[in-house]
């Protein structure tokens, strides 16, 4: 890619306008006095909050803490209605921050970055837009999301069904309406459950096809007390010190005692009691080893199945329910609102695709174990090519034109999950091999905005033309996650987590396991250190010779 006489110069070009991006453009432009635009494939802000419109679609961090910390008089004026903040609320809480800081006259829509390619003769990026801009930039940022490539499955078929088809990733904008409908859902990770029991009280029938059972437990969600928020909001500071420094960016104490020093009463009562709280406490309140040790987990797990039993009347359907391939919390930990109860309605019936996997998709809906299941909408609940399928989809080249996907084509490579040997003046927000999707989002986009802001505000300063990640540093880091990550009990099922749900994608556990506090401290150390693996330089790269 050349740089043609019309290509625009700024100082950085950032991707995406969700929670990333949107604070991206703020610290560049506000404090550094950067020029800087982002690029958003969508027609307006909001990132995950945009595209995921499903029924049903709901956080489930608390609201109060999901959300940005760097504003502090928003923290004070904003209300939030629900103990969970539901996708509405969470668009209009993304547009209000980009009103407010006026960030939209920075951020170009509907357009969608297809290449970026770092010149070694000049140290800066050359972007291509598929409207056809080029600009160069210092800085290339991407705030792309960790679940933002949606994934369909490529069932034989789906080009002849005659009925509507809607992944929950990108969702239509006016909504769907299932009054009376035959649905079916695919899949039963955290947004399947969500949305199942939703349509469930709106469709004729649903069929829910489901591959793996899955553990959730009851957010108990409702409306937040405003006494309550009132309070929080009187400690904000400590609530977000205290998150910033945690396991998974939340404000949780971690428990000390352990499921196997407990009786089995004790256990019983005290899983007993966080089931009625309801939300992530299940996981994180009861004992610390039932994410660390299978034996303790084992009595997680069983309380869940046993519950399963308990809710789900039909003595089949509950049997076909129970999870007994994987320890609870091995995938992504689920919360729901009536999921199980929804099972014991008479329009809602459950078929295993696991014994029958799914034969085709028919002009009419859905064949499997022989009987074909008539279907006026589908909903693909697949998740998505996570934490790389964002950056694959885009053509990132690196020094000598080296594409970012070859790079990783054995899985992610990445210094702190935040910059790439071979990729200078590069830097991912939540990029693999940081906690990202392990903790509560917002906290860890926020350390790495401003980690990078701080970063580039150091290059500024001192002169710097181009900041690298070092390929030794680079290759420690990246052992150190699968080392962190072999100790938990993520590497025991066939999760996103590990790319399990992408044929043909290698098996690597993507996101940072050891928590937000620790990895905070390293990146922390990093700068200390004189921004220790990473290798700066002063002068105009000479062009490379051969690779
Ligand atoms: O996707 P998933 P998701 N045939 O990959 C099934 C975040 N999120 O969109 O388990 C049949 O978890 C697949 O089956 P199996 C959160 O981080 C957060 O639900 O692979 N079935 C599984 O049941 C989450 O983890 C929130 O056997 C197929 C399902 O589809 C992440 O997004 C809400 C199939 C996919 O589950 C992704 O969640 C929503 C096939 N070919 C999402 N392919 C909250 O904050 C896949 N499946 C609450």
């Amino acid at each position: 890619m050349t740089a043609p006489a019309t290509t625009k110069e700024l100082d950085a070009v950032v991707l995406g306008a969700g929670f990333a991006g949107l604070y991206m453009v703020k610290r560049l432009r506000d404090m550094l006095g950067m020029s800087v635009r982002a690029f958003e494939t969508g027609d307006n802000v909001g990132g995950t909050w945009y595209w995921n419109r499903y029924p049903g679609a709901r956080c489930d961090s608390p609201s109060y803490i999901y959300c940005f910390s760097f504003d502090k008089e928003l923290l004070q004026e904003w209300e939030w209605s629900g103990k969970y903040p539901e996708q509405p609320e969470i668009l209009r809480y993304l547009n209000h921050v980009a009103d407010r800081h006026d960030l939209r006259k920075d951020i170009q829509f509907n357009t969608k970055v297809t290449a970026a390619h770092f010149d070694e003769n000049t140290n800066r990026w050359l972007v291509e837009t598929d409207n056809g801009d080029r600009i160069s930039a210092k800085y290339f940022i991407t705030g792309i999301g960790c679940l933002s490539a949606g994934q369909v499955p490529n069932i034989k078929g789906l080009e002849t069904y005659q009925g509507d088809w809607y992944h929950t990733g990108s969702w239509p904008h006016d909504g769907v309406d299932f009054e009376g409908k035959r649905v079916g859902v695919i899949g039963t990770g955290s947004s399947g459950i969500q949305a199942i029991p939703v349509i469930a009280e709106q469709a004729g029938h649903l069929y829910v096809f489901q591959r793996t059972p899955q553990y959730t437990v009851p957010a108990r969600h409702e409306t937040v007390d405003k006494a309550f928020l009132d309070e929080i909001k009187s400690r904000y500071d400590e609530i977000w010190d205290k998150a910033r420094w945690s396991q998974g960016g939340q404000p949780i104490d971690p428990v000390e005692r352990s499921a196997l020093d407990a009786t089995p009463e004790e256990r019983q009562q005290i899983y007993e009691e966080l089931w009625k709280e309801g939300g992530h406490g299940f996981l994180f309140g009861s004992f610390w080893d039932v994410a660390a040790d299978r034996r303790a987990n084992d009595t997680a797990s069983e309380f869940i199945r046993e519950k399963i039993r308990e809710i789900v009347k039909d003595p089949d359907t509950a049997e076909k329910l129970l999870p007994v391939d994987h320890p609870f919390a091995s995938k992504r930990p689920l919360i729901d609102t009536n999921y199980y109860e929804t099972y014991n309605r008479d329009n809602v019936t459950l078929v295993d695709i696991r014994h029958d996997p799914i034969e085709e998709i028919t002009p009419k809906g859905v064949r499997t174990g022989g009987e074909e299941y008539e279907l006026d909408i589908i909903v693909f609940a697949t998740g998505f090519d996570a934490m790389t399928g964002a950056f694959d989809r885009i053509d990132i080249r690196g020094r000598q034109g080296y594409p970012l996907r070859e790079k990783w084509s054995e899985g992610p490579k990445t210094y702190l999950g935040v910059a790439n040997a071979g990729f200078p003046n590069m830097f991912m927000i939540t990029g693999p091999g940081s906690p990202s999707v392990l903790s509560n989002m917002p906290v860890s986009i926020e350390q790495h905005v401003e980690w990078i802001s701080d970063a580039i505000d150091h290059m500024e300063k001192n002169g710097y033309q181009a900041m690298e990640a070092d390929p030794d540093a680079e290759k420690e880091w990246v052992e150190h996650v699968n080392e962190v990550a072999d100790q938990t009990m993520f590497t025991l099922a066939d999760s996103w987590y590990l790319g399990a749900n992408i044929p043909g994608k290698p098996r690597v556990f993507m996101p940072y396991p050891a928590g937000v506090g620790i990895y905070r401290e390293k990146c922390d150390e990093v700068v200390a250190n004189g921004y220790e693996g990473f290798h700066l330089e002063t002068k105009q790269a000479e062009p490379a010779a051969t690779r």
